[in-house]
């Protein structure tokens, strides 16, 4: 026979005493810290490339058995997926329900198939920034390649043609404007990563700076 009263006492204790600290937010959509907005900011270095489709290339090298490089046509020729996700910004806004399409990077990473020595890869744009990832997390099946968002083409200040989304990961891990995908065996941090935020960028666990 179970000791009840002992049972009962525990769990009213619990309620009075609220969910532990940092407990609030796992059940909730919203991450900690973060508000939510409906109007897509833009946050990015402040150079917008203009990458016409006739010049837009998109390129997986390094660690891998075949190079893929692929001009538009090729890439719209790939499986195309929809895939609705929500988008959190370090700087603590994020918007739910975004509706990407594209191409799911897991897909083009098998065109490319990687050598089993490559653990991560460095995601290149057209206005020079990169960024960071380990290999399991571009392969998430929700990271999509996305050239369309809320059922239209992406504009230029979002990142068009194509760009990177990685819904796990705060957007600075979303590259815009994405014009190669390197693979290496070794973790090499990209722009903002080098200026200390933080590798991972979880927005579960509220991991914005490496120092924090
Ligand atoms: N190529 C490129 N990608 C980028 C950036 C950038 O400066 N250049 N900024 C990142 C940051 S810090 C954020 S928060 C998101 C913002 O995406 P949005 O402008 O579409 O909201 O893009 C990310 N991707
Ligand atoms: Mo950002």
């Amino acid at each position: 026979m179970p000791d009840w009263k002992k049972l009962i006492e525990a769990k009213i204790a619990l309620a009075r005493r609220g969910a532990p600290p940092g407990k609030q937010h796992s059940d909730s959509r919203l991450p900690a810290g973060q508000t939510l907005v409906t109007n897509f900011p833009v946050l990015d270095l402040g150079v917008h490339p203009e990458v016409s489709l006739e010049r837009w290339s998109l390129r997986v090298h390094g660690l891998v058995e075949q190079e893929v490089l692929l001009d538009w046509q090729a890439f719209q020729a790939l499986p195309q997926i929809e895939d609705i996700s929500d988008f959190h910004c370090v700087t603590r806004w994020s918007q739910f329900d975004m509706n990407w399409e594209g191409v799911r990077a897991r897909d083009l990473l098998a065109l490319a198939q990687p050598l089993a020595d490559a653990r991560h890869v460095t995601l290149h744009s057209y206005d020079g920034y990169t960024t960071n990832l380990s290999l399991e997390a571009l392969l998430d099946d929700d990271v999509i390649v996305a050239h369309s968002v809320l059922g239209a083409p992406l504009s230029k200040m979002h990142g068009g043609p194509v760009r990177l989304v990685v819904p796990k990961r705060y957007a600075w891990k979303s590259a815009k404007w994405l014009k190669a995908i390197e693979l290496h065996a070794e973790d090499r941090p990209g722009f903002w990563e080098e200026r200390g935020y933080h590798n991972e960028a979880d927005p579960w666990k509220e991991e914005r700076f490496s120092r924090d």
